[in-house]
């Protein structure tokens, strides 16, 4: 396979970086966490979109060496920042359901906090909502675990998986994060408008925190206001960013 040694090779040259992306209070518009993206930009040619190599890697089984790869960087970045007195910001890597199959995953997830001396409120996971339709009983017993110590679980891309509510009352969770694709319409659309509305409702009414994804204007996040979303993450306050220009945004010189 031409493409996974490629990725193989981008790994052993670190071509592969962190890109986060803050979540500010939709009240105060205080950062509160930092979603960690990942970026490759090959040596040559034009960076790559993870939507464009996460499926290959996955495919190929890169993916559990470059989901451990993200978990260390992750854990160093954020160690990084504390040092340097940043100590309000959680960061939340995204975890997909191929690499839950690695049985150690979430395992090794746990040991990477441990090894950094870092606890639940430095680091989290975002997951979809297939990830834990498809979960076996190790997988779902590891995320319990994690959740009663405490490790903060997202449902990414909430509303849009081939799921029934019912999982919200089954697996360990504790916030969802809205579906860009409800955020986009919902000041001219009154169905995408009901479906954020009632995902902020029962969300809170589950106790969960309430993220809305992918938004861009001041209708999108005025709505949201009204509506008491919790945090709101997208290009109107801030685009996924390397790391330096996250220090300038924590250190206050923005
Ligand atoms: O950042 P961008 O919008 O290009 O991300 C596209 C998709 O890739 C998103 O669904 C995002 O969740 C996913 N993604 C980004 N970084 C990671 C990562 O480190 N691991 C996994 N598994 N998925 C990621
Ligand atoms: O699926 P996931 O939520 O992990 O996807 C995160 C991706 O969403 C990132 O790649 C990021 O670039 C993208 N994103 C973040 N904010 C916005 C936004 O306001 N609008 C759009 N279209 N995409 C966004
Ligand atoms: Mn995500
Ligand atoms: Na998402």
């Amino acid at each position: 396979h031409y493409l996974s040694a490629q990725l193989e090779e981008a790994l052993d040259n670190g071509e592969f970086s962190l890109h986060y992306q803050p979540q500010v209070s939709a009240a105060s518009g205080r950062i509160e966490n930092l979603e960690a993206l990942l970026r490759w930009e090959p040596a040559e040619g034009p960076p790559l979109s993870p939507a464009e190599f996460i499926p290959l890697a996955e495919r190929s089984g890169v993916i559990h060496r470059m989901g451990d790869w993200v978990i260390e960087e992750a854990c160093r970045q954020q160690v990084e920042w504390r040092a340097k007195g940043f100590h309000e910001h959680r960061v939340d890597i995204n975890v997909s359901g191929r690499q839950l199959v690695r049985p150690d995953a979430l395992k090794s997830f746990e040991d990477a906090l441990q090894r950094h001396g870092l606890g639940p409120r430095d680091i989290g996971i975002e997951l979809t909502e297939n990830v834990l339709i498809e979960a076996d009983e190790t997988v779902l017993e590891d995320l319990w675990r994690l959740y009663h110590r405490g490790i903060h679980i997202a449902i990414d891309d909430f509303g849009t998986g081939y799921s029934s509510l019912s999982y919200l009352k089954h697996f360990p969770v504790t916030a969802l994060k809205i579906d860009r694709s409800f955020i986009h319409d919902a000041p001219t659309q009154p169905k995408d408008r009901a479906i954020m509305e009632g995902a902020i409702f029962i969300g809170h009414r589950l106790g969960l925190e309430v993220v809305a994804e992918g938004v861009e204007n001041a209708e999108q996040l005025s709505l949201l206001r009204e509506m008491h979303c919790d945090l709101i993450q997208g290009f109107f306050f801030y685009r996924p960013m390397p790391a330096k220009d996250i220090d300038r945004l924590l250190g206050g010189f923005v």
